[in-house]
């Protein structure tokens, strides 16, 4: 037989052991999302370009637009008909030929996720307009290679499916992709970019085809990015063949110490690159306003 006043203790007991809980709860989040790591910047880690002018990432009426469009394709890689998200640009016609970015998504997201975290089409459309970017095929493809790639449960077991997308990209995405629409099918006209973990399948797909991609991206980089030395191990033909290698992070992102590890082989291999830290996160912020810089520096 409990008492009154005992049970009361027992529920002020149980509702501050909730709260503990769900304090707890919340900070494992809160380092999960920051991804831990200490940052120490270096005196290099500086942006190499201006925040994007306002309005950048606005839609305008007075310009023409491209089309977004969602494709499917057989994978013989992962045995399942995929879908990838293709932007083509304004005026796109079969008696052109266009170069083609491939641009990757992180651990959490899918073939929608670069639409949420910046409208890759609104961007372009607008430079295409302003003559600051070349017209360009975009294709966004689900970098997660397994028969189940939704971005589902605990997102960090599939992990492994990211580096087995290295085939379904060269053996089934740009073979769909260069049979279906007019494109410049050669390295100098493909160009491989991504955000955290596609930053870090870009930088280890991308360095190692370098006679399939002339133009490289990684943005805010994960730790699936290989070892510096494995990445580039052969600076002299990297520097022969690199049209651009293009890093970047944000200067509060938990996961810099892994793009500054490549920026620091490349420079004592003096590998030309570019090195933007800007004043973000691991956020859409810094990769809609990466997005913006990069895409005016390829096929030019
Ligand atoms: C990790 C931390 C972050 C990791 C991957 C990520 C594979 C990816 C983050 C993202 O894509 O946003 O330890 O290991």
């Amino acid at each position: 037989m409990i008492t009154r006043g005992y049970r009361w203790l027992l529920v002020w007991l149980g509702g501050w052991l909730v709260l503990v809980a769900v304090t707890e709860a919340s900070n494992a989040q809160e380092r999960k999302r920051q991804f831990g790591g200490p940052i120490v910047l270096n005196p290099d880690d500086v942006p190499a370009f201006e925040e994007p002018p306002a309005g950048f990432d606005a839609p305008r009426d007075d310009i023409p637009h491209g089309q977004l469009e969602m494709v499917s394709y057989e994978s013989k890689t992962v045995g399942a008909t995929r879908k990838m998200q293709v932007y083509t640009p304004p005026g796109y016609s079969e008696e052109k030929k266009y170069p083609v970015l491939y641009l990757l998504h992180g651990i959490g997201g899918d073939e929608t996720e670069w639409q949420r975290f910046a409208k890759p089409g609104v961007l372009l459309d607008n430079l295409i307009a302003e003559g600051k970017a070349v017209p360009m095929i975009v294709v966004m493809p689900n970098g997660r290679a397994q028969k189940n790639d939704r971005a589902e449960g605990n997102v960090f077991e599939s992990a492994p499916a990211f580096a087995v997308f290295e085939q379904d990209l060269l053996n089934d995405v740009i073979p769909a992709i260069e049979s279906r629409y007019s494109v410049q099918a050669d390295r100098e006209h493909r160009a491989l970019a991504g955000l955290s973990m596609g930053g870090g399948q870009s930088l280890n797909f991308g360095l190692k085809h370098l006679d399939t991609f002339a133009w490289i991206g990684g943005f805010s980089s994960a730790p699936n990015t290989r070892p510096p030395q494995e990445l580039v191990p052969d600076p002299a033909d990297a520097k022969a063949k690199l049209k651009l290698l293009f890093l970047s992070c944000g200067k509060k992102d938990g996961l810099i110490r892994i793009s500054q590890g490549v920026h620091a082989y490349l420079k004592e291999q003096e590998v030309p690159h570019v090195w933007h830290v800007d004043e973000h996160a691991h956020d859409a912020t810094h990769w809609k306003n990466t997005l913006y810089h990069f895409v005016q520096r390829i096929f030019r």
